[in-house]
Order: C-alpha cells, then sequence, then structure tokens
C-alpha cells in the first residue's frame, strides 16, 4: 500500500480529461481515499510498489479529484490512452482494478468522454432521425420481433415466420441473439431466403420491412456476412456487441457499410448485474454509442428481465440526449456531433406492456417481443397485428382494454397475458 497518497488531488479541476465514476468498498482497514489512490494508481501509471523513473512518468497520473462517500471520481489525462482504441482504454478504466485485493468491490458507473476521444469516432451512421427516416415511420415505437422458436428452425420455416410477422404489423424481425450459421439454419442461405421475404411484405404492405441479421462471428467472418448483406440489399445487421467483444465493433463501425447497426447486449449482466462490482450498463451503453451502434437493448422495467424502468429510463437519456446532465451516479457528457441511439426495449414482453412502455420512456423506443408474438393464440400473423394495434390505441389515447373490444387479436393476447397494474 502506498504510504503517501500521490494520486488524491481534491483540488484538481478536470478540463480535457476523461472521467469515470467508481463505486468502491475499501478492503477491511483502509480507507475510502487509501482505496481509491490505489485505483487512481493501478488504472493508470503505478504498481503496488515504489518504481524507477516514478517522477519521469509523474504528468501521467491520473487523480482522484472527489470523494463522495463511496463515490469516487478520477480524471484520467487523455494522453495515457490510444485516443481511437476502447480495448485499449477498458485495460485501463475497468482492468487490473477489477480485481485488486484493496477493493472488496468495485462498480465502474459510469464514465465522460473529452472532445478528443468523441472526435476519434463517427457515433451512429443513422441515429434516431435516420432509422425513422429509412423507416418512414414519423412517430410511432416502432415494433420488432425476434424469431422463436430462437434456434432449431430450417430457413424457410424461418424466412415464413419473418414473413407472417411484417404481414402482420412488425417493421422489423431480427435473429436471435445465438443464431450464427448454424447447419440447420446456415447464414448464406437465411439471409438471402429472409431478405426476399422482406421484399414481398414491403410490396404487399406498402410499408419498409427490415431483417436485422445476426453477423456475429470472428471479425473477418463478421465482415464477410456484413458485406453479403449489403450486396443483397439488406439495410441493418446485427450484432452481439459484448460478446464479440468492442473490437469486432468497432472493426464493423469502421467498415463503413450503409447498413444500420442493431447491437444486442447478451452477457451484458456478467457486468452489470451486481450493483457493487463491475462494468454498469450506463458504461456499456456510453461506448456503444461512441462507436456507433444504431440501436441498443436497454431493458423493459417489466418484462422477464432483472432491471428497474428508472435505471432503463437513465439508460435512455443516456443514449439520446446530445448534453447529458450529471446525477448522483451519472456524469454530465456533451455528446457534440455523435447522433442519439435508438432504445430497444426487450424481454417478456407482450401487448398489455406497451402503455408502460410509452409512458415511462416515450415513442423514440423499438418495442420488441419475441413470445409475445409468436406465442399469441392466434400465431404469429395474428400475433404482429396484436402489438401493433396496442401501439396504435396508445398514440390514440384508447385504453388497450376499450380498443380491444372490437380488435380481436389484441384482445387473444390481453386474455392470454393480461395488462400489468402499474407499481
Ligand atoms: C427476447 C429476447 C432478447 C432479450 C434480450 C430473448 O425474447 O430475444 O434477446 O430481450 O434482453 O432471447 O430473451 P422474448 P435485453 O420477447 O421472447 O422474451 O433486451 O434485456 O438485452
Ligand atoms: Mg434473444
Amino acid at each position: 500500500m502506498a504510504k503517501e497518497l500521490k494520486f488524491i488531488d481534491l483540488n484538481y479541476k478536470p478540463k480535457e480529461d476523461l472521467i469515470c465514476l467508481f463505486k468502491i468498498k475499501p478492503a477491511r482497514g483502509l480507507s475510502v481515499k487509501q482505496a481509491a489512490n490505489t485505483v487512481a494508481l493501478e488504472s493508470s501509471v503505478g504498481t503496488w510498489t515504489e518504481v524507477k523513473n516514478e517522477n519521469y512518468v509523474k504528468r501521467l497520473r491520473a487523480k482522484v479529484f472527489s470523494i463522495n462517500g463511496n463515490l469516487i471520481k478520477i480524471a484520467y489525462p487523455e494522453e495515457i490512452f490510444e485516443l481511437d482504441n476502447v480495448p485499449n482504454i477498458f485495460s485501463s478504466i475497468a482492468g487490473n482494478i477489477m480485481g485488486m485485493k484493496s477493493v472488496d468491490s468495485i462498480r465502474l458507473e459510469d464514465v465522460s468522454f473529452p472532445k478528443k476521444i468523441l472526435m476519434g469516432f463517427d457515433g451512429p451512421r443513422y441515429g434516431i432521425s435516420g432509422i425513422r427516416k429509412m423507416m418512414k415511420i414519423k412517430e410511432r415505437p416502432l415494433i420488432g420481433t425476434i424469431i422463436k422458436p430462437k434456434l432449431g428452425l430450417f430457413t424457410k420455416d424461418h424466412a415464413r415466420v419473418a414473413y407472417e410477422a411484417w404481414s402482420g404489423g412488425c417493421d422489423i424481425v431480427k435473429d436471435d441473439e445465438n443464431l450464427s450459421n448454424q447447419k440447420f439454419n446456415t447464414f448464406e442461405e437465411r439471409i438471402a431466403r429472409t431478405l426476399e421475404k422482406a421484399n414481398k411484405a414491403e410490396e404487399e404492405t406498402g410499408e419498409k420491412k427490415a431483417y436485422l441479421v445476426n453477423v456475429t462471428a470472428e471479425t473477418k467472418e463478421m465482415i464477410k456476412r456484413a458485406q453479403l448483406v449489403e450486396d443483397l440489399g439488406g439495410k441493418y445487421v446485427m450484432l452481439d456487441i459484448i460478446t464479440a467483444g468492442w473490437a469486432a465493433l468497432q472493426t464493423l463501425r469502421e467498415a463503413d457499410f450503409k447498413l444500420a447497426i442493431h447491437a444486442h447486449r447478451a452477457m451484458h449482466a456478467a457486468f452489470d448485474r451486481n450493483p457493487n462490482h463491475g462494468v454498469s450498463m450506463m458504461v456499456i451503453a456510453d461506448f456503444a454509442r461512441l462507436i456507433g451502434v444504431d440501436q441498443l437493448h436497454i431493458g423493459t422495467g417489466i418484462g422477464k428481465l432483472e432491471g428497474k424502468i428508472e435505471d432503463v429510463e437513465d439508460l435512455l437519456e443516456e443514449i439520446e440526449l446530445k448534453n447529458v446532465k450529471a446525477t448522483h451516479k451519472r456524469l454530465n457528457q456533451k455528446w457534440n456531433n455523435i447522433k442519439p441511439v435508438l432504445g430497444v426495449s426487450s424481454g417478456g414482453l407482450h401487448p398489455g406492456h406497451v402503455p408502460f412502455l410509452v409512458k415511462n420512456l416515450g415513442k423514440d423506443i423499438v418495442i420488441q417481443m419475441g413470445g409475445g408474438i409468436h406465442g399469441n393464440k392466434l400465431g404469429t400473423k395474428l400475433g404482429s397485428t396484436a402489438v401493433r394495434q396496442a401501439v396504435d390505441a396508445v398514440m390514440h389515447g384508447i385504453p388497450l382494454k376499450e380498443y380491444a373490444k372490437d380488435h380481436i387479436e389484441l384482445k387473444t393476447a390481453l386474455n392470454q397475458w393480461g395488462i400489468p397494474k402499474e407499481k
């Protein structure tokens, strides 16, 4: 343990630094200040003992400039990073420190990027307004489905289910996170056949229909697959950004396809579920926006997966606003030219959840239902119609129960799953 707290400077006013907000629980016998010093040291230029040339690199020290109970803020001089290399940044700010003995637990709650880092990235190609323009949907939430069963369908059935969903009223059909290039449903055949159905549904309905195929794979293969999507006239690709990794997301975005990127966050909970340790979803969302996803899963606050609606609202602000204001658990961020990302609400949703989602998250979201569409007793097509009806009802300010009286698809869904009481 360092005797002098050289990495604490409570008078420091950050300028062009990258700021991190951490929640830490010091190990027994240590104060928050001592533990914070160790965090700043290990995540910048220091190690467990003094070494030669320390004076030489002094200017690159990270500085703990705020301590508020267990919440500490650390400023990292931008010079210590390769500015356009996200894996490199994570190796410092969420690297060794996550396993240090001097903290019982440590959670990176938020990060705020200085201008120089923002300038190294393009952010989303389309963002909310670009997606709305592409899909020709002005105001209402976008409606999406995930093909279910999530694995095992043969390609022709996958394409048929997609077609039914589009015909019934979905705008977006996406692969599930664990579908890639399995024998029963290979990538090449799936993209070709499903895009054919998207075109057919577009012609028949006069609406835009998008297929979000999962290109998650080793990076060269990922690029090959994205290229094929572009060549076949697709609009979107989907990437499992956590399992593929930050470098893969950078590779995909920097390849500069004309495709929108839908970011699935499978495995995020390994980092963010423990409220005292790990990396928060806020941080994941920040880097996803910085690199440039167009859509990002942010949770529901009501469906099958862990997460409070307040946290989902905070996340939505983080990815949508131009200027994000600090709260006790969040840092401010000016996003400059980086576009807003469209939030995706998904996981255990059914039509009865639509009023809650729009009330709490607004209209600039994608509402996604897998089971809540394909599980409808009337089947996929009418299951999609039921969601569309729920969205129409909410957009016209009509209670679902009333709208369901002369809309049998919605009525069926509500009979199956009900309308949850608001907490
Ligand atoms: C939803 C889903 C999505 C989750 C991801 C699933 O299906 O396809 O992957 O929503 O979670 O596999 O669970 P259902 P999140 O609609 O049938 O639940 O959005 O929280 O990242
Ligand atoms: Mg899924």
